[in-house]
């Protein structure tokens, strides 16, 4: 048996379900290798169906028990069972209830999907189809129901108990076993159903809604962990404050829990009143967590919140509307982190992940539509393009209307779509409903796969005070210009132009609707440099011919911090991919200017100018025949040189923001953002030399007193091959020998190495007890960080590296496809690697292909990685 190209499912194909199901009871009684599932559901034809039509029930994996139709048993000719599907050939015509038992074994359950145990907790993920793994049922979104739950399980095995909703009541079971009823009055789709069941410590706390509802807010983990939840118990509390004032939407149970688990395919999941998280985005304490660690926790535990509006109480018709979902809820949990820390650094990472990500995907041969039109495996498009791209879109629709018609726009979609499974179009009519657009032109954005590209050329009339700058904008493949809003403003020698005057503008915004336009600004008594695309306007790659002095300017002058950034990442580029040592000097002393002006009053923003692009970045702006050893070497290079020239700047840094003897660790933007820059100015003092660097990281390491702080040295120190790094690297795993999600960064610090070596340190870091394949946190840090990080090493000429990545995919396939999947993307850019790698890359691909009985999850992404151009 060869793999086949799994079908497709279409959106233009989606038809209503023939039948509704209005309530669920669940019997779950929780065993480690048979627990019992009945489910008694209550249905009707759906008048929006096919009269008449047969009932297909979904099922994966599953073993039917014992099945009824209003309490009488079925004829064995009335029905057919498979583990994939339940049919009953010729329902009732009325309303009529379908008891159906199944059994499943959580503890065989490697693909973490359904109902499945971790470290002894039994835990549930859904989302997209995992609920057919539970039971049979209608599991499509557009199908909603209000669910009652009843838990079973021995005492000591999982004390708590819990589902969906609010608590109902729960008591003994004979000696040695008790239950728990749940019953959530907001009727949702099977993807939100969720139980826990487990030995668990919690902290908890309450919070007063806005419309006076008392909720019991809780965040349960490993029995002993208990003080490390006290960030996340917090986030929780924030959020739910946030969603009320940003957003006016108040929380809607008596109940809300977040419970962390330690192996789990993604993040979190939104699970209607029982958010389920990866151990990873819950877990902190400073001696654990670095300041980013507490930053994602801070917005994943938002967004999985944030999601109990946009994505539960408002859900989706069909997965091809994921991003409605997923886009709007990253929109708002980056809104949340903007006002809980600095907006422009906060911009500034959502830009450089997206670029980092999403630009590479819409570049390649897994590139789609935020809307997707057609999928095989709806699991493999929980993409940067549905998330992030989805997000840049509401953002760019904010811009376009302004923030108080957003926020009138926001409150109608939720009021007329408020327990309903709605699409794309519902959201976009909200907004045309209330400010009276049009806006059909700007959902192109749904539609348009790839990263448009957006030209701008200036020209200056000094006898007429007159600046002209000429918009066009470019994306193959048809149907139209997009609706690109772009934020922008004229810089002269002293700062930005204010008496310079354009008719075009309103707010410092252009709209370029058309595949060119022209603005013209008059009153413009210099010549002066264009800052376009502020804040990020649009998602697009900007086309701007400007010299770096011009740049440089702006990263001096300009008033949006932003483009000041965007200005010294596009001189460093430049460097990167066409090596200059006389244009790196000039930049290196503007940045001595700049640090000397200013880097102490905002650190972080500071850290983020010293950082230069990613080698993935550089990478991407070439248009093919990509040399990873080639692009690290330049990098490389430069930061050496820049190390070398502002030296003496970095060394003022590093003893101005010594932490104070005995000061407390606080996770805040503030204090995270002297920690970025004093540790950006260690690396690059080590970059310049690497000598006093390793000396200086050593030092570090041994009195550092948060993780941050620990890990950045060991990361400096990992650069520089030697003894001193070798021993660092096993103090630090004999110091957190029983810390795995510690260990994570052990694993992808030293997987991320850009040397040859790494090839045989990650073969020895596999056979290293805390490393396991059955837990997607161990496979990700190390053999994850190496494919997605490493660009030299996965790259080899030798193709030693996609084959370490490629025998990872196929010994991951079969027990976890999801996990499997999501690591073959990382060749997603193979074609446009130098010739001879392309081809090892594609000897690979090829070999993986070849194996018999591959999951749709890996050959979807396979087909289309070696499909696509
Ligand atoms: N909705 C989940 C993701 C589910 C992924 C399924 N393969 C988490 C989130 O985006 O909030
Ligand atoms: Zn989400």
């Amino acid at each position: 048996m060869r793999t086949e190209t799994p079908p497709l499912i279409r959106l233009e194909d989606y038809r209503p379900s023939d039948f509704l199901i209005d309530r669920v009871d669940l019997d779950i009684r929780l065993d480690p290798h048979a627990t019992r599932v009945t489910a008694t559901l209550a249905l009707r034809p759906n008048p929006a169906g096919e009269p008449g039509a047969a009932l297909h029930l979904d099922g994966d994996d599953l073993a039917l028990v014992a099945l009824d139709l209003d309490g009488e048993p079925l004829a064995p000719e009335a029905y057919a069972a498979s583990p994939a599907r339940l049919t009953l050939h010729a329902p009732p015509r009325r309303p009529f209830v379908l008891r159906v038992a199944t059994q499943v074994d959580p503890t065989a359950n490697t693909k973490l999907m359904g109902l499945y145990r971790t470290e002894g907790v039994y835990c549930t993920q859904c989302e997209a189809d995992g609920f057919r793994r539970i039971t049979y049922f209608l599991d499509r979104p557009d199908v909603m129901a209000v669910y009652t739950t009843r838990i079973e399980a021995a005492r000591d095995e999982a004390p708590v108990l819990l589902g969906n909703g609010n608590p109902v009541e729960a008591g003994p079971v004979g000696a040695d076993r008790h239950y728990a009823l749940w019953h959530d009055p907001h009727p949702k789709p099977a993807y939100l159903f969720a139980i826990v069941g487990g030995r668990l410590g919690k902290v908890e706390t309450t919070f007063t809604t806005m419309e006076g509802r008392t909720v019991a807010c809780a965040v349960y983990v490993e029995p002993g962990k208990e003080a490390r939840a006290a960030y996340a118990l917090d986030a929780v509390v924030r959020s739910m404050a946030w969603d009320e004032t940003a957003f006016g939407r108040a929380y809607d149970l008596d109940v809300f829990s977040v419970v962390a688990v330690s192996a789990f395919n993604m993040g979190a999941m939104e699970n209607k009143g029982l958010n389920i998280f990866n151990d990873k985005y819950v877990l902190a304490s400073p001696e654990t967590a670095t300041d980013a660690d507490y930053a994602a926790i801070e917005a994943i535990i938002a967004h999985e919140y944030f999601h109990n509006w946009s994505g539960n109480r408002v859900t989706c018709r069909d997965w091809f509307q994921l991003c409605l979902k997923e886009g709007l809820t990253v929109f708002r949990d980056q809104e949340f982190s903007s006002d809980m820390r600095s907006r422009p650094v906060h911009r500034i990472a959502e830009v450089r992940g997206l670029r980092a990500r999403q630009f590479p995907e819409d570049a390649g041969p897994l590139r789609h539509p935020v809307r997707p039109t057609a999928y095989a495996e709806i699991n493999n498009f929980y993409t940067a393009t549905v998330y992030d791209k989805g997000a840049e879109i509401v953002r760019m629709l904010r811009t376009l209307i302004g923030a108080p018609a957003f926020r009138v726009g926001m409150d109608r979609y939720f009021a007329d779509n408020d327990g309903r499974a709605a699409t794309v179009e519902d959201f976009l009519a909200a907004f045309a409903a209330v400010t009276g657009r049009d806006l059909a032109q700007f959902a192109r954005w749904y539609e348009r796969p790839g990263t448009p590209r957006l030209t701008a050329r200036m020209t200056y009339d000094a006898a007429a005070a007159r600046c002209t700058l000429r918009l066009s904008q470019s994306l193959p493949g048809a149907g139209g210009p997009l609706v690109i809003p772009v934020a922008l403003g004229l810089v002269g020698e002293a700062g930005p132009l204010t008496g310079a005057a354009c008719p075009a503008l309103s707010d410092g915004v252009a709209v370029l609707d058309r595949a060119e336009t022209e603005l013209v600004f008059e009153g413009v008594t210099e010549r002066p440099v264009p800052s376009l695309l502020r804040d990020f306007s649009a998602p697009v790659r900007l086309d701007l011919d400007l010299t770096d002095a011009e740049r440089l300017r702006l990263l001096a002058r300009d008033a949006d911090p932003f483009n000041r950034w965007q200005a010294a990442q596009d001189v460093a580029l430049r460097l990167i991919l066409d090596p200059d040592a006389a244009r790196a000097t000039a930049f290196g002393a503007a940045l001595k200017a700049f640090l000397d002006g200013e880097a102490l009053r905002d650190p972080a923003f500071a850290a983020l100018v010293l950082a230069l692009p990613s080698e993935g970045e550089a990478a991407d702006a070439l248009p093919a025949e990509v040399d990873p050893d080639a692009i690290h070497r330049a990098r490389w290079d430069l930061r050496a040189a820049l190390g070398r020239q502002l030296r003496g700047r970095l060394e003022r840094i590093d003893a101005a923001l010594a932490p104070e003897a005995g000061a407390p660790y606080s996770p805040d933007a503030a204090a995270a953002g002297r920690r970025s820059l004093r540790n950006a100015a260690l690396d690059l003092i080590a970059a310049g030399d690497p000598e006093a660097g390793a000396a200086r990281a050593a030092e570090r390491l041994a009195e550092a007193t948060n993780m941050t702080d620990r890990l950045a040295a060991l990361g400096t120190l990992s650069l520089i091959p030697g003894a001193a790094r070798e021993a660092a690297l096993d103090a630090f795993a004999a110091r957190y020998a029983d810390e795995p999600l510690v260990l994570d960064k052990w694993f992808a610090l030293q997987a991320t190495i850009p040397e040859p070596g790494t090839l045989e340190r990650i073969a020895r870091l596999q056979r290293h007890p805390a490393f396991a394949m059955t837990n997607p946190n161990r496979v990700r840090a190390l053999v994850g960080s190496f494919a997605f990080g490493n660009p030299t090493q996965f790259a080899r000429a030798d193709g030693a590296g996609f084959a370490l990545v490629g025998d990872t995919v196929a010994a991951l396939d079969s027990a976890n496809p999801q996990v499997a999947a999501r690591l073959l993307t990382a060749f997603g850019s193979w074609r446009r690697l130098e010739k001879s790698r392309a081809a090892k890359a594609a000897e690979i691909l090829n070999r993986i292909k070849a194996i018999p009985g591959l999951s749709r999850d890996v050959a979807d992404i396979l087909g289309r990685t070696l499909e696509g151009g």
